[in-house]
C-alpha cells in the first residue's frame, strides 16, 4: 500500500469517526502529498460515508454517529471547495442555477457538491439550503429567473415531493422558462422523466455535464 494510498485510508476512517479536524488535516494532507482534489473526495470522503450508510442500515451506527459524520465531511468538502471547482471549470457565459434538497428531506452533502461543481463551470449557484418548500422554490424562480434548477433528494418518501415541487413550478408558469435537473441516490432518468424533469444526473460531475448538454440543446 503507497503512503498516499495509506493517507486516504486514514481520511476515510477518520470520516467514520466523526473527526472533523482529524478529517480536515488529512485532506490538508493528502493535497500536500499530490493528491488530486477529486481522489481525496472519491476514495477517502465519499469511500467513508458508503461504510457509514452501510453500517447505519445494518444497524451498527445510529443517527448521532451520522449526524457527526456529516459534518466532518462538510469540514473536508470546504477544505476541498475551491480545487474541485476549478476542475470542473471551462465554461462559457454565466448562468444561474437554483439548487435546494426537497421539503422533508434534509440530506445536503450531495446537493452541495452539485452546487461546487456548477459554481467552478460558471454557473451562479443560489443554494436554497434543504428542506425547501415547492412556493420557496417557486419564488426563487421568479426573482432569479434561473437557466437551471436544481432538485436534490435522498429518501425514497422525499422523492414524490420532486413532483410537487414541478407541479408548482408549471403551476406558476416557470417549468418551461428554465430546465429542470434532478438527482440524488434513489433517484433516476425514468423518474425524472415520469415526474416531467428535464434531466438527471447520478453524481455532481455529471450534473454538470447534464446541465451544460440540456442548456445548449435549448439554446440558453
Ligand atoms: Co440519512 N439516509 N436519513 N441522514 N443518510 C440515507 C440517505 C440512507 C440511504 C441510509 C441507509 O439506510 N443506508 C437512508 C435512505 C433510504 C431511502 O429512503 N432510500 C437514510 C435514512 C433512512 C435517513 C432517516 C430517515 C433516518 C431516520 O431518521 N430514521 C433520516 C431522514 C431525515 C430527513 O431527511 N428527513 C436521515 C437523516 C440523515 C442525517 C440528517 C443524519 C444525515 C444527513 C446530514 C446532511 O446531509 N447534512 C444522513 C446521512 C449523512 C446519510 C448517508 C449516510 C449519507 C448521505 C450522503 O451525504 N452521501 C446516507 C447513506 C448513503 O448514501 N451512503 C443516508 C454522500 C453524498 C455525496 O452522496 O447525497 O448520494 P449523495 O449525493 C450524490 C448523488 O446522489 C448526486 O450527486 C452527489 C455527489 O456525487 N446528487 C445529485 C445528489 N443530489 C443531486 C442533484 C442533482 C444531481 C445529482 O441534480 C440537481
Amino acid at each position: 500500500m503507497s503512503e498516499t494510498h495509506a493517507t486516504l485510508v486514514e481520511l476515510a476512517q477518520k470520516l467514520y469517526a466523526g473527526d472533523a479536524p482529524g478529517v480536515l488535516a488529512l485532506c490538508k494532507r493528502a493535497l500536500g502529498e499530490g493528491l488530486a482534489a477529486r481522489e481525496v473526495l472519491d476514495a477517502g470522503l465519499l469511500a467513508g460515508m458508503e461504510v457509514v450508510g452501510r453500517d447505519f442500515k445494518a444497524g451498527e451506527l445510529f443517527l448521532p454517529e451520522i449526524i457527526v459524520a456529516a459534518r466532518a465531511m462538510h469540514a473536508g468538502i470546504e477544505e476541498l471547495r475551491p480545487l474541485l471547482a476549478e476542475a470542473a471549470s471551462g465554461a462559457a457565459a454565466p448562468r444561474t442555477a437554483v439548487l435546494g434538497t426537497v421539503k422533508g428531506d434534509l440530506h445536503d452533502i450531495g446537493k452541495k457538491l452539485v452546487g461546487i461543481m456548477l459554481e467552478g463551470a460558471g454557473f451562479r449557484v443560489l443554494d436554497l439550503g434543504h428542506d425547501v418548500a415547492p412556493e420557496r422554490f417557486v419564488e426563487a424562480v421568479r426573482v432569479e429567473r434561473p437557466q437551471l434548477v436544481g432538485l436534490s433528494a435522498l429518501l425514497s418518501t422525499t422523492m414524490p415531493m420532486m413532483r410537487t415541487t414541478i407541479a408548482e413550478l408549471e403551476r406558476a408558469g416557470l417549468a418551461a422558462g428554465t430546465t429542470i435537473l434532478v438527482g440524488g441516490a434513489p433517484v433516476t432518468a425514468a423518474w425524472a422523466k415520469e415526474i416531467g424533469a428535464h434531466g438527471f444526473a447520478p453524481d455532481a460531475v455529471s450534473a454538470v455535464e447534464r446541465a451544460r448538454e440540456l442548456l445548449a440543446a435549448r439554446g440558453a
